[in-house]
């Protein structure tokens, strides 16, 4: 097959003033923030089944994108290998994500399935020999195939749980041969849509116990990786049992799972339960289960879960420097689950999208980065707290509530309000951006 990307060299850091359509303006790898590498602080990962699956249909209308490796031969799927390649080394991202049902065709037995899957990692496996471009995460999609469409471990029929069982063991195997650094679980169909034929205790209980299952599969095989539980509140099921953060905490207590299992945020999945991607991601860093992200955005006026590459630094600074608080990644990274729009035909579409989300990143983890140096912010936060600092607040967490309120029912102890200076807080962040 001829290269998909020809004629597309590989994108350079140019700085700011450049006026190339592909060129990173903030995304400069090698540069050093806070003591790292910007590559080592974002940790790219391309999602193939957008960039590479992703036929460019819609509710009206079918396939837009014509790519040479459509279809469902062998053939196609190593073409579909050869162009992600491509992309990876014209991006020079340090990583990609996958699920099985993006890199393989569907065999008619589950037998076939996993033959094609374990022969197309085998080349996928070569193609990362001669490649520096590394496996973020797999995962199984065990939401397409109509088998799943009342859900995999929280199905009603037992021999749906088995093929997830199936299909789990089987990507998680091929994901830790090709050394990646964790492994995601969506549970897109792990919901319901009417409570009328639901036993939400059972399905809840099934995929509890399901979860304990593929992490003791974890430890058996030797997968050092992290296991990433993807929260989302809906879409495609009505309502889904990892609605969120707190949602998802909650269950992995529930069911013992608190110290083996993180989170991997998504932005557009935040909004969808009603909350910010920064304030996912700090309650994640809070509770110790911060893992990884999804990097995208929807379309603000639909509330649905478009998928949108990420075009505004402004939007995204505050989720970085929550990132940058918590620490940074340790195996996880910033993953582009994110689609071109369905005009968007041609090759270099798809490299613009990935340059110009990298850039707005890049821009707001030196934006966050730059908050963080200052001090302001968490100098500011730190007063407002002072309080606590002393002894007999600390004695107050110790003690009882007739022991708490004995300082005020002695007179003497009259709050008084202060200012949470919220509008000037915005406008200092404002200065960094
Ligand atoms: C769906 C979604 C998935 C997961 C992986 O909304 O985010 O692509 O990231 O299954
Ligand atoms: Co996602």
């Amino acid at each position: 097959m001829t290269d998909y990307f020809a004629g597309i060299e590989p994108v350079r850091h140019e700085g700011p003033e450049s006026d190339s359509e592909l060129a990173f303006r903030h995304y400069d790898p090698d540069a050093v923030i806070l003591g790292k590498r910007m590559e080592d602080h974002l940790r790219f990962a391309v999602a193939w089944w957008h960039s590479f699956a992703w036929e460019g249909g819609d509710p009206f209308g079918g396939p837009t994108f014509l790519r040479p490796w459509f279809g469902d031969t062998m053939a196609q799927a190593r073409a579909k290998a050869d162009a992600a390649f491509r992309l990876f080394e014209i991006l020079g991202v340090p990583f990609f994500c996958f699920h099985d049902a993006d890199v393989r065709p569907e065999g008619a037995t589950f037998a076939e399935s996993r033959r094609n899957l374990e022969e197309i990692a085998d080349y996928i496996g070569e193609k990362m020999a001669t490649h520096r471009t590394r496996l973020l995460w797999g995962t199984a999609n065990l939401f397409s195939h109509r088998r799943f469409m009342a859900g995999a471990a929280t199905n009603p029929d037992p021999d749906v749980y088995a093929y997830a069982a199936a299909t789990v063991k089987l990507c998680l195997e091929v994901t830790h041969r090709l050394g990646g650094q964790n492994y995601v679980l969506w549970g897109g169909r792990e919901g319901y849509e009417t409570l009328l034929n639901t036993d939400l205790a059972a399905e809840r209980a099934h995929a509890g116990r399901f979860l304990q299952q593929v992490v003791d599969h974890a430890h058996r095989i030797g997968f050092r990786g992290t296991i990433l539980i993807e929260p989302k509140p809906q879409e495609p099921t009505k309502h889904q049992y990892d609605h969120d953060v707190a949602t998802v905490y909650g269950f992995l207590r529930d069911f013992g799972l608190e110290r083996e299992v993180k989170v991997n945020i998504e932005h557009g999945h935040a909004f969808l339960a009603g909350h910010s991607f920064e304030h996912e991601i700090a309650l994640a860093a809070a509770l110790g289960i911060f893992g990884s992200i999804d990097m995208n955005r929807n379309d603000w006026t639909s509330g649905w879960d478009t998928d949108q590459f990420p075009n505004s630094h402004a939007d995204i600074a505050p989720a970085y420097y929550e990132i940058l608080r918590a620490g940074g990644f340790t195996t996880g990274g910033t993953n582009f689950d994110a689609k071109i729009r369905r005009q968007s035909l041609d090759p270099v579409d798809l490299v613009a999208a990935h340059v110009g989300a990298m850039d707005v990143c890049a821009r707001a983890l030196k934006a966050a980065a730059a908050m963080l140096a200052d001090g302001t912010l968490e100098r500011l936060r730190a007063e407002r707290y002072a309080g606590w600092q002393m002894a007999e607040a600390q004695a107050m967490l110790a003690g009882t509530l007739a022991e708490a309120a004995a300082r005020v029912e002695a007179g003497g102890v009259e709050p008084e309000p202060r200012s949470g200076r919220q509008e000037r807080l915005e406008n200092l962040v404002n200065r960094f951006l």
